[in-house]
Protein backbone atom coordinates (compact mmCIF):
# COMPACT_ATOMS: atom_id res chain seq x y z
CA UNK A 1 0.00 0.00 0.00
CA UNK A 2 2.00 3.40 -1.15
CA UNK A 3 0.96 6.34 0.91
CA UNK A 4 -1.24 9.08 -0.40
CA UNK A 5 0.21 12.60 -0.62
CA UNK A 6 -1.03 14.60 2.85
CA UNK A 7 -1.53 18.01 3.47
CA UNK A 8 1.39 20.04 3.73
CA UNK A 9 1.93 20.17 7.67
CA UNK A 10 2.21 16.01 7.50
CA UNK A 11 5.74 14.48 7.08
CA UNK A 12 6.55 12.62 3.79
CA UNK A 13 8.21 10.42 1.93
CA UNK A 14 9.42 11.63 -1.51
CA UNK A 15 10.08 9.90 -5.08
CA UNK A 16 13.72 10.43 -6.38
CA UNK A 17 12.21 12.66 -9.37
CA UNK A 18 10.31 14.80 -6.49
CA UNK A 19 13.60 14.91 -4.01
CA UNK A 20 15.96 16.49 -7.20
CA UNK A 21 13.33 18.54 -8.12
CA UNK A 22 13.01 20.21 -4.01
CA UNK A 23 17.00 21.42 -4.47
CA UNK A 24 15.80 25.08 -3.78
CA UNK A 25 13.36 24.13 -0.86
CA UNK A 26 16.11 21.65 0.36
CA UNK A 27 18.84 24.41 0.38
CA UNK A 28 16.36 26.79 2.50
CA UNK A 29 15.97 24.00 4.90
CA UNK A 30 20.05 23.37 5.50
CA UNK A 31 21.40 26.30 4.60
CA UNK A 32 23.06 26.62 8.04
CA UNK A 33 25.57 23.83 6.70
CA UNK A 34 24.89 23.69 3.33
CA UNK A 35 24.42 25.50 0.17
CA UNK A 36 25.35 28.94 1.56
CA UNK A 37 25.67 31.60 -1.16
CA UNK A 38 28.91 33.23 -0.91
CA UNK A 39 30.60 36.61 -2.46
CA UNK A 40 33.61 35.87 -4.95
CA UNK A 41 36.22 37.12 -3.00
CA UNK A 42 35.91 34.13 -0.62
CA UNK A 43 37.05 31.83 -3.02
CA UNK A 44 40.91 31.97 -1.72
CA UNK A 45 43.27 29.56 -1.47
CA UNK A 46 43.56 27.56 1.40
CA UNK A 47 46.41 27.02 3.85
CA UNK A 48 46.46 23.22 2.66
CA UNK A 49 47.70 25.13 -1.40
CA UNK A 50 50.86 26.90 0.35
CA UNK A 51 52.84 24.92 1.44
CA UNK A 52 53.67 20.72 0.72
CA UNK A 53 51.72 18.25 2.93
CA UNK A 54 53.46 14.97 4.97
CA UNK A 55 54.85 12.39 3.61
CA UNK A 56 52.53 8.99 2.90
CA UNK A 57 53.08 6.27 5.34
CA UNK A 58 53.11 2.25 4.71
CA UNK A 59 49.51 1.62 6.15
CA UNK A 60 47.32 4.16 5.99
CA UNK A 61 44.86 5.23 8.88
CA UNK A 62 41.90 7.28 8.98
CA UNK A 63 41.58 11.02 8.79
CA UNK A 64 42.33 12.69 12.60
CA UNK A 65 38.79 14.28 12.12
CA UNK A 66 37.12 11.11 12.32
CA UNK A 67 38.83 9.81 15.35
CA UNK A 68 34.82 9.75 16.51
CA UNK A 69 33.68 6.80 14.33
CA UNK A 70 34.80 3.80 16.82
CA UNK A 71 33.64 1.02 17.80
CA UNK A 72 32.17 0.50 21.54
CA UNK A 73 34.12 -2.13 23.07
CA UNK A 74 32.86 -3.84 26.10
CA UNK A 75 33.84 -5.90 28.21
CA UNK A 76 31.87 -8.71 29.87
CA UNK A 77 33.94 -10.07 32.41
CA UNK A 78 36.52 -8.46 34.53
CA UNK A 79 39.56 -8.82 32.54
CA UNK A 80 38.10 -7.87 29.28
CA UNK A 81 39.44 -11.33 27.66
CA UNK A 82 35.36 -11.41 26.74
CA UNK A 83 34.34 -8.31 24.59
CA UNK A 84 31.52 -7.47 22.63
CA UNK A 85 32.87 -4.71 19.91
CA UNK A 86 29.86 -2.89 18.63
CA UNK A 87 30.52 -1.81 14.56
CA UNK A 88 29.18 2.06 14.34
CA UNK A 89 26.91 1.49 11.67
CA UNK A 90 24.89 4.91 12.04
CA UNK A 91 28.26 6.20 10.49
CA UNK A 92 28.67 3.62 7.43
CA UNK A 93 27.48 4.29 4.12
CA UNK A 94 27.23 1.60 1.62
CA UNK A 95 27.94 -2.04 2.53
CA UNK A 96 31.83 -2.91 3.55
CA UNK A 97 32.43 -1.97 7.24
CA UNK A 98 35.76 -1.02 7.25
CA UNK A 99 37.97 -4.10 8.78
CA UNK A 100 39.17 -1.55 11.87
CA UNK A 101 35.48 -0.98 12.48
CA UNK A 102 34.35 -5.17 11.77
CA UNK A 103 32.76 -6.22 15.21
CA UNK A 104 33.99 -8.50 17.71
CA UNK A 105 32.23 -11.18 19.88
CA UNK A 106 35.42 -12.57 21.72
CA UNK A 107 34.86 -15.33 24.32
CA UNK A 108 38.51 -15.57 25.35
CA UNK A 109 40.55 -12.78 23.65
CA UNK A 110 42.60 -12.35 20.83
CA UNK A 111 45.18 -14.85 20.50
CA UNK A 112 48.61 -14.33 18.89
CA UNK A 113 48.90 -17.17 16.26
CA UNK A 114 52.30 -17.60 14.17
CA UNK A 115 51.01 -18.42 10.76
CA UNK A 116 53.38 -20.60 10.61
CA UNK A 117 53.65 -22.46 12.80
CA UNK A 118 49.57 -22.61 12.93
CA UNK A 119 47.97 -26.05 11.01
CA UNK A 120 43.92 -26.95 10.55
CA UNK A 121 43.23 -30.09 10.60
CA UNK A 122 40.93 -32.25 8.71
CA UNK A 123 40.21 -36.12 10.30
CA UNK A 124 37.38 -38.06 12.09
CA UNK A 125 35.30 -39.72 9.45
CA UNK A 126 37.53 -39.51 6.74
CA UNK A 127 39.94 -42.32 4.21
CA UNK A 128 42.92 -40.19 5.70
CA UNK A 129 43.76 -37.16 8.73
CA UNK A 130 45.02 -34.28 6.61
CA UNK A 131 46.97 -31.02 8.23
CA UNK A 132 46.91 -27.70 6.25
CA UNK A 133 49.54 -24.78 6.44
CA UNK A 134 48.43 -21.31 5.57
CA UNK A 135 51.52 -21.80 2.64
CA UNK A 136 49.67 -25.19 1.87
CA UNK A 137 46.02 -23.04 1.31
CA UNK A 138 46.81 -20.37 -0.81
CA UNK A 139 47.86 -22.35 -3.19
CA UNK A 140 44.19 -23.62 -3.83
CA UNK A 141 42.22 -21.74 -5.77
CA UNK A 142 40.91 -19.11 -3.87
CA UNK A 143 37.05 -17.68 -3.80
CA UNK A 144 34.50 -15.81 -2.06
CA UNK A 145 32.07 -13.38 -1.86
CA UNK A 146 30.96 -9.77 0.23
CA UNK A 147 28.93 -11.11 2.64
CA UNK A 148 27.34 -10.04 6.01
CA UNK A 149 28.16 -11.38 9.36
CA UNK A 150 25.81 -11.23 12.59
CA UNK A 151 25.82 -12.57 16.10
CA UNK A 152 22.67 -14.08 17.06
CA UNK A 153 23.27 -11.77 19.94
CA UNK A 154 22.61 -8.95 17.91
CA UNK A 155 19.70 -6.51 19.33
CA UNK A 156 19.55 -9.12 22.07
CA UNK A 157 18.34 -5.86 24.54
CA UNK A 158 15.53 -5.91 22.52
CA UNK A 159 14.72 -9.61 23.72
CA UNK A 160 16.08 -9.10 27.25
CA UNK A 161 14.05 -6.07 28.16
CA UNK A 162 10.71 -5.49 29.02
CA UNK A 163 11.12 -1.70 28.53
CA UNK A 164 12.87 -0.39 25.58
CA UNK A 165 16.15 0.37 26.58
CA UNK A 166 17.70 3.41 25.84
CA UNK A 167 20.44 2.53 23.78
CA UNK A 168 22.23 4.08 20.21
CA UNK A 169 21.72 2.41 16.79
CA UNK A 170 24.87 0.71 17.21
CA UNK A 171 24.90 -0.91 20.81
CA UNK A 172 21.14 -2.04 19.71
CA UNK A 173 22.22 -3.41 15.84
CA UNK A 174 25.94 -3.24 15.80
CA UNK A 175 27.26 -6.75 16.12
CA UNK A 176 26.78 -6.71 12.37
CA UNK A 177 29.37 -6.26 9.84
CA UNK A 178 30.20 -6.60 5.84
CA UNK A 179 32.91 -7.81 4.21
CA UNK A 180 34.66 -9.23 1.21
CA UNK A 181 35.31 -12.44 2.69
CA UNK A 182 38.03 -14.56 0.53
CA UNK A 183 39.79 -18.08 1.24
CA UNK A 184 39.21 -21.78 0.33
CA UNK A 185 36.19 -23.41 -0.27
CA UNK A 186 35.50 -26.21 2.69
CA UNK A 187 33.84 -28.74 0.32
CA UNK A 188 37.74 -28.92 -1.35
CA UNK A 189 39.18 -29.81 1.93
CA UNK A 190 36.86 -32.15 3.16
CA UNK A 191 36.99 -33.97 -0.40
CA UNK A 192 40.19 -34.16 -0.53
CA UNK A 193 40.22 -36.06 2.88
CA UNK A 194 37.48 -37.95 1.16
CA UNK A 195 34.30 -38.00 3.33
CA UNK A 196 32.52 -41.20 4.54
CA UNK A 197 29.53 -41.52 3.25
CA UNK A 198 27.77 -42.01 6.48
CA UNK A 199 28.94 -38.77 7.72
CA UNK A 200 26.89 -35.69 8.21
CA UNK A 201 27.81 -33.16 10.15
CA UNK A 202 31.68 -31.48 10.85
CA UNK A 203 32.53 -30.33 14.00
CA UNK A 204 34.79 -26.99 14.15
CA UNK A 205 37.41 -25.59 16.72
CA UNK A 206 39.39 -22.74 17.18
CA UNK A 207 42.41 -22.21 18.74
CA UNK A 208 41.57 -19.69 21.22
CA UNK A 209 41.91 -20.45 25.28
CA UNK A 210 38.29 -21.09 25.40
CA UNK A 211 38.46 -23.86 22.32
CA UNK A 212 35.13 -22.61 21.03
CA UNK A 213 33.27 -25.49 19.00
CA UNK A 214 30.47 -25.56 16.88
CA UNK A 215 29.04 -28.49 15.04
CA UNK A 216 28.00 -27.69 11.46
CA UNK A 217 25.86 -30.17 8.82
CA UNK A 218 27.57 -30.96 6.22
CA UNK A 219 25.07 -29.90 3.71
CA UNK A 220 26.43 -26.44 5.01
CA UNK A 221 29.91 -27.20 4.64
CA UNK A 222 29.32 -28.39 1.02
CA UNK A 223 27.69 -25.53 -0.36
CA UNK A 224 29.43 -22.17 0.25
CA UNK A 225 30.99 -22.35 3.48
CA UNK A 226 35.11 -21.25 2.97
CA UNK A 227 38.50 -21.40 4.92
CA UNK A 228 38.33 -17.04 4.76
CA UNK A 229 42.11 -16.11 4.60
CA UNK A 230 41.37 -12.19 3.16
CA UNK A 231 38.83 -9.52 4.57
CA UNK A 232 38.98 -6.71 2.27
CA UNK A 233 41.45 -7.52 0.42
CA UNK A 234 43.86 -7.66 2.88
CA UNK A 235 44.80 -11.08 5.40
CA UNK A 236 42.66 -10.99 8.07
CA UNK A 237 42.74 -8.86 10.98
CA UNK A 238 44.08 -11.48 14.39
CA UNK A 239 40.52 -9.86 16.02
CA UNK A 240 38.57 -11.64 12.70
CA UNK A 241 40.64 -14.95 13.28
CA UNK A 242 43.76 -14.33 12.08
CA UNK A 243 45.48 -16.78 10.40
CA UNK A 244 41.95 -18.58 9.09
CA UNK A 245 38.21 -18.54 9.92
CA UNK A 246 35.61 -20.68 9.20
CA UNK A 247 33.23 -18.18 7.10
CA UNK A 248 29.49 -19.60 6.95
CA UNK A 249 27.31 -17.19 4.65
CA UNK A 250 24.31 -16.18 6.38
CA UNK A 251 25.08 -18.67 9.43
CA UNK A 252 24.79 -17.40 12.77
CA UNK A 253 27.92 -15.43 14.14
CA UNK A 254 29.13 -17.83 16.33
CA UNK A 255 29.56 -20.81 14.11
CA UNK A 256 32.65 -18.64 11.83
CA UNK A 257 34.91 -20.02 13.57
CA UNK A 258 37.64 -18.19 13.86
CA UNK A 259 41.59 -19.14 14.38
CA UNK A 260 40.19 -22.40 12.59
CA UNK A 261 42.14 -25.43 13.91
CA UNK A 262 40.06 -28.74 13.33
CA UNK A 263 37.21 -29.95 11.15
CA UNK A 264 36.49 -33.19 12.18
CA UNK A 265 34.10 -35.45 10.24
CA UNK A 266 31.32 -37.23 12.42
CA UNK A 267 27.94 -38.52 11.82
CA UNK A 268 26.08 -36.69 14.56
CA UNK A 269 26.81 -33.26 16.33
CA UNK A 270 29.03 -32.87 19.38
CA UNK A 271 26.56 -31.04 21.39
CA UNK A 272 29.36 -28.97 22.59
CA UNK A 273 29.07 -25.91 25.71
CA UNK A 274 28.77 -23.55 22.90
CA UNK A 275 25.64 -25.11 21.52
CA UNK A 276 23.72 -26.61 24.30
CA UNK A 277 24.22 -24.19 27.14
CA UNK A 278 24.89 -21.01 25.06
CA UNK A 279 23.84 -20.05 21.45
CA UNK A 280 20.27 -22.00 22.21
CA UNK A 281 16.87 -19.92 22.57
CA UNK A 282 13.75 -20.12 24.79
CA UNK A 283 10.86 -20.55 22.47
CA UNK A 284 7.24 -19.43 23.78
CA UNK A 285 6.20 -22.73 24.90
CA UNK A 286 8.77 -23.49 27.24
CA UNK A 287 11.29 -26.07 24.81
CA UNK A 288 14.63 -25.02 23.70
CA UNK A 289 15.73 -24.36 19.81
CA UNK A 290 19.25 -25.26 18.68
CA UNK A 291 21.28 -25.33 15.76
CA UNK A 292 18.96 -22.25 14.72
CA UNK A 293 21.75 -21.63 11.81
CA UNK A 294 20.21 -19.41 9.63
CA UNK A 295 19.97 -15.28 10.49
CA UNK A 296 16.42 -14.38 9.71
CA UNK A 297 15.65 -11.49 7.62
CA UNK A 298 16.09 -8.13 9.29
CA UNK A 299 16.53 -4.37 8.56
CA UNK A 300 17.48 -1.28 10.56
CA UNK A 301 17.62 2.44 9.40
CA UNK A 302 20.87 4.03 10.52
CA UNK A 303 19.85 7.83 9.03
CA UNK A 304 18.31 8.78 11.28
CA UNK A 305 18.12 6.59 13.93
CA UNK A 306 18.72 6.29 18.10
CA UNK A 307 21.29 8.83 19.59
CA UNK A 308 21.05 11.19 17.03
CA UNK A 309 18.85 14.32 16.61
CA UNK A 310 17.67 15.89 13.83
CA UNK A 311 19.08 19.60 14.10
CA UNK A 312 16.05 21.11 11.83
CA UNK A 313 13.03 20.18 9.88
CA UNK A 314 13.28 20.00 5.99
CA UNK A 315 14.60 17.30 3.78
CA UNK A 316 16.53 14.12 4.95
CA UNK A 317 17.31 10.74 3.38
CA UNK A 318 16.46 8.01 5.20
CA UNK A 319 18.75 5.18 4.76
CA UNK A 320 19.48 1.62 6.20
CA UNK A 321 21.04 -1.60 5.85
CA UNK A 322 19.36 -5.21 5.17
CA UNK A 323 20.28 -8.31 4.98
CA UNK A 324 19.23 -12.11 5.06
CA UNK A 325 20.50 -15.37 5.85
CA UNK A 326 18.31 -17.04 3.23
CA UNK A 327 19.63 -14.78 0.27
CA UNK A 328 18.90 -11.53 -1.42
CA UNK A 329 16.94 -9.29 -0.24
CA UNK A 330 13.67 -8.76 -2.56
CA UNK A 331 12.46 -5.53 -1.07
CA UNK A 332 12.57 -2.95 1.91
CA UNK A 333 9.94 -0.60 3.20
CA UNK A 334 9.36 2.06 4.97
CA UNK A 335 6.93 3.92 7.32
CA UNK A 336 7.45 7.05 9.37
CA UNK A 337 3.76 6.51 10.90
CA UNK A 338 4.18 3.16 12.72
CA UNK A 339 3.62 1.00 10.55
CA UNK A 340 0.38 2.62 9.20
CA UNK A 341 1.41 2.97 5.89
CA UNK A 342 4.75 2.19 3.84
CA UNK A 343 6.25 3.18 1.02
CA UNK A 344 8.81 1.09 -1.44
CA UNK A 345 12.38 2.14 -0.76
CA UNK A 346 15.01 2.18 -3.33
CA UNK A 347 17.76 -0.70 -2.62
CA UNK A 348 21.13 0.32 -4.04
CA UNK A 349 23.12 -2.07 -5.99
CA UNK A 350 24.91 -4.48 -5.32
CA UNK A 351 22.17 -6.42 -4.07
CA UNK A 352 24.25 -9.70 -3.26
CA UNK A 353 23.13 -12.80 -1.80
CA UNK A 354 23.79 -13.03 1.94
CA UNK A 355 25.11 -9.53 2.14
CA UNK A 356 24.27 -5.97 3.78
CA UNK A 357 21.98 -4.06 1.33
CA UNK A 358 21.39 -0.50 1.46
CA UNK A 359 18.39 1.04 1.38
CA UNK A 360 17.03 4.96 1.03
CA UNK A 361 14.36 7.26 0.42
CA UNK A 362 13.95 10.99 0.60
CA UNK A 363 12.32 12.07 3.06
CA UNK A 364 10.97 15.41 4.74
CA UNK A 365 10.00 16.39 8.22
CA UNK A 366 7.83 18.78 9.10
CA UNK A 367 8.51 18.88 13.18
CA UNK A 368 5.80 16.39 13.97
CA UNK A 369 6.04 13.45 16.41
CA UNK A 370 7.20 10.30 13.98
CA UNK A 371 7.64 6.38 14.08
CA UNK A 372 10.10 5.33 11.64
CA UNK A 373 10.39 1.53 11.02
CA UNK A 374 11.88 -0.50 7.92
CA UNK A 375 10.35 -3.73 7.11
CA UNK A 376 12.48 -6.34 4.88
CA UNK A 377 11.38 -9.14 2.45
CA UNK A 378 14.14 -11.74 0.87
CA UNK A 379 14.03 -13.35 -2.08
CA UNK A 380 12.49 -16.50 -0.60
CA UNK A 381 9.53 -14.71 0.85
CA UNK A 382 10.38 -14.30 4.19
CA UNK A 383 8.83 -10.95 5.46
CA UNK A 384 10.62 -9.45 8.77
CA UNK A 385 7.86 -9.91 11.55
CA UNK A 386 6.37 -6.96 13.38
CA UNK A 387 7.89 -7.12 17.42
CA UNK A 388 4.17 -9.33 18.34
CA UNK A 389 4.63 -12.00 16.11
CA UNK A 390 8.41 -12.15 17.00
CA UNK A 391 7.64 -12.48 20.69
CA UNK A 392 4.69 -14.68 20.33
CA UNK A 393 7.14 -17.31 18.70
CA UNK A 394 10.34 -16.55 21.69
CA UNK A 395 9.94 -16.56 25.37
CA UNK A 396 9.89 -13.58 27.46
CA UNK A 397 13.63 -12.57 27.80
CA UNK A 398 14.52 -14.79 24.81
CA UNK A 399 17.72 -13.18 23.51
CA UNK A 400 19.16 -14.41 20.36
CA UNK A 401 17.53 -14.26 16.73
CA UNK A 402 16.16 -10.85 17.54
CA UNK A 403 14.83 -9.69 13.99
CA UNK A 404 11.61 -7.97 14.19
CA UNK A 405 10.99 -4.27 12.90
CA UNK A 406 12.53 -1.94 14.82
CA UNK A 407 10.92 1.57 15.72
CA UNK A 408 12.46 4.61 15.96
CA UNK A 409 10.23 7.34 18.03
CA UNK A 410 11.16 11.41 16.64
CA UNK A 411 9.89 13.53 18.72
CA UNK A 412 9.00 17.18 18.13
CA UNK A 413 12.36 18.32 19.44
CA UNK A 414 13.95 16.04 17.05
CA UNK A 415 15.47 13.45 19.57
CA UNK A 416 15.51 9.96 18.19
CA UNK A 417 14.62 7.36 20.75
CA UNK A 418 14.25 3.66 20.73
CA UNK A 419 10.40 2.71 21.45
CA UNK A 420 10.77 -1.20 20.43
N1 LIG B 1 37.39 -19.36 18.06
C1 LIG B 1 36.40 -18.48 18.20
N2 LIG B 1 35.57 -18.28 17.17
C2 LIG B 1 34.54 -17.40 17.29
C3 LIG B 1 34.33 -16.69 18.49
C4 LIG B 1 35.23 -16.89 19.56
O1 LIG B 1 35.13 -16.29 20.64
N3 LIG B 1 36.25 -17.81 19.38
N4 LIG B 1 33.24 -15.84 18.58
C5 LIG B 1 32.10 -16.20 17.72
C6 LIG B 1 31.01 -15.27 17.73
S1 LIG B 1 29.95 -15.37 19.06
C7 LIG B 1 30.74 -14.47 16.66
S2 LIG B 1 29.35 -13.52 16.61
C8 LIG B 1 31.69 -14.33 15.54
C9 LIG B 1 32.14 -12.89 15.45
O2 LIG B 1 33.11 -12.72 14.46
P1 LIG B 1 33.96 -11.39 14.47
O3 LIG B 1 34.54 -11.21 15.84
O4 LIG B 1 34.97 -11.56 13.40
O5 LIG B 1 33.02 -10.28 14.15
O6 LIG B 1 32.82 -15.16 15.70
C10 LIG B 1 32.55 -16.42 16.27
N5 LIG B 1 33.72 -17.24 16.22
MO1 LIG C 1 28.09 -14.14 18.57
Amino acid sequence: MMKQPTSPSRSEFLSRRQFLSTGATFLTAVSVTTGAPHAEAEIKMPDSMLYPGVADEPYGTPSKHEEQVVRLVQGLTAKRTTTWSYSPIHRQRGIITPSGLHFGTHHSGIPDIKPDAHRLYVHGMTQKSLSFSVADLLRYPLTGNIRFLECSGNSWQQGAFAKPAAKTCAELYGLLSGSEWIGVPVRLLLSEAGIDPRASWVIAEGSDSGSLARSIPMSIMNNDAIVALYQNGERLRPAQGYPMRLLLPGIEGNMNIKWLRRLEVTDRPAFTKDESRAYTETLADGSIEGFSLYMGVKSVITHPSAGQVLPDRGYYEVSGLAWSGFGRIRSVEVSDDGGANWRTANLHEPVLDKALTRFSLPWKWTGQEVRLQSRATDERGNVQPGRADWRKVYHAGSVNHYNAIQTWLIDQRGTISNVF
